[in-house]
């Protein structure tokens, strides 16, 4: 595709869309040693039903950005995005060049607790790499280098946005145990994966649709005073081992042992800071107690994890749904919040959908 330049203008305008999912951590990225670098390696499953659409339309100008979050101007995010772009524009200079109307809305509501930024930084790096493809003229990039760059752009944006470019199981950050591991972006999971965790379920219970108590950023910093970091980044990088070897092999019991671990351990570091923050409500807990009881007493192989708030992930095995689901519906569902679920499961990563 063609461009052309006058003056410090770029005159080139089109539309491009792109639907990306949120994923959820089973080993945790939760402290950082640098710029949006993290402290220890990170896996995540990439959701499918949670995802955000974001399109823009861009033309020439000179950087000013209109962003629409649910179809409504919201100045708030328009302010979050302004100063990503800032931080970015040394790298894709033709930020300062166009204009930008950004349209953008999540599959799943803005007030339920889940963790949005991953989906939604992915989606716009996404299109700004799609804009960066469609203005230089050079549509031919390999795929595989167009996702690593939007990983990097979406890593900026928020690390856990840095996994969602790819599909399945994606990891972030240097680890011995994956090939081409980077801590500049996300690479997709190409160890094998037994047949056990292909189509890998999660039913996300909430718990309380309330406002975080800490944000994402404040958390990952009260790692840097917590006692118990260096341990902790430790363990997370021979979890790493630990769940790839598992996930490998279908070893339901060990990937449960790690992926409970995780997300215990991730409150308890929280809990272990100064100051010390609860995220779990008296719900999260209960709900813990009765999946662990169930299994013991059912053999039936499902797990939880958390992210930094108090909803419950439930990550089961497609052959084990029907038990997992009548289990939900009448022992778990009364402990959510206006028995609000989402039924969500591995999905296969973003789409271009303009
Ligand atoms: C994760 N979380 O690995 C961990 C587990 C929450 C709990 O990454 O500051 O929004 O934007 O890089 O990615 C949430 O933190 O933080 C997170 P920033 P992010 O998914």
């Amino acid at each position: 595709m063609q461009f052309e330049m006058s003056g410090d203008k770029l005159n080139k305008s089109g539309t491009v869309a792109w639907q990306s999912p949120s994923n959820i951590a089973l080993i945790k990225y939760w402290g950082k040693k640098g710029f949006q670098i993290p402290a220890n390696p990170s896996l995540s499953i990439t959701l499918s039903a949670s995802y955000t659409e974001t399109k823009i339309d861009y033309k020439p100008g000179t950087g000013l950005i209109d962003f629409y979050f649910e179809g409504k101007n919201n100045p708030a995010f328009e302010k979050k995005i302004q100063s990503y772009f800032d931080t970015i524009s040394n790298e894709l200079n033709f930020l300062t060049k166009l204009d930008f109307i950004i349209d953008s809305h999540n599959t799943f509501p803005h007030s339920a607790g889940i963790a949005s930024s991953a989906s939604a930084m992915s989606a716009l790096a996404l299109c700004l790499c799609s804009i960066e493809q469609e203005i230089s003229g050079d549509p031919k990039m390999a795929d595989s280098d167009f996702y690593r760059r939007a990983s990097y752009f979406a890593r900026i944006g928020s690390g856990s946005a840095s996994r969602s470019v790819y599909g399945k199981l994606s990891s972030w950050g240097i680890s011995a145990f994956i090939p081409d591991s980077s801590d500049k972006f996300a690479t997709p999971f190409e160890l094998p994966i037994h047949k056990a965790f292909q189509n890998f379920n999660d039913t996300i219970l909430i718990v309380s649709k309330g406002e975080k108590k800490v944000s994402s950023r404040a958390g990952h910093s009260l790692m840097d005073g917590n006692p118990f970091a260096p341990a902790r980044y430790l363990q997370a990088s021979q979890n790493m081992g630990k769940l790839i070897k598992a996930i490998e092999s279908g070893d339901l019991a060990a990937f449960i042992a790690v992926v409970e671990s995780e997300a215990l351990t991730l409150h308890g570091m929280m809990m272990a800071s100064m100051p010390g923050y609860i995220l779990m409500e008296p719900g999260t807990l209960q709900i813990i107690k009765k999946i662990q009881t169930y299994r013991e007493q059912s053999g039936v192989n499902l797990c939880f994890t958390l992210d930094a708030g108090s909803n419950v992930h439930v990550l089961y095995p497609e052959t084990d749904k029907a038990a997992v689901l009548e289990f939900i519906e009448q022992a778990l569902k009364p402990l959510c919040e206006s028995g609000k679920m989402i039924d969500d499961k591995m999905g296969n990563g973003p789409k271009r959908i303009r």
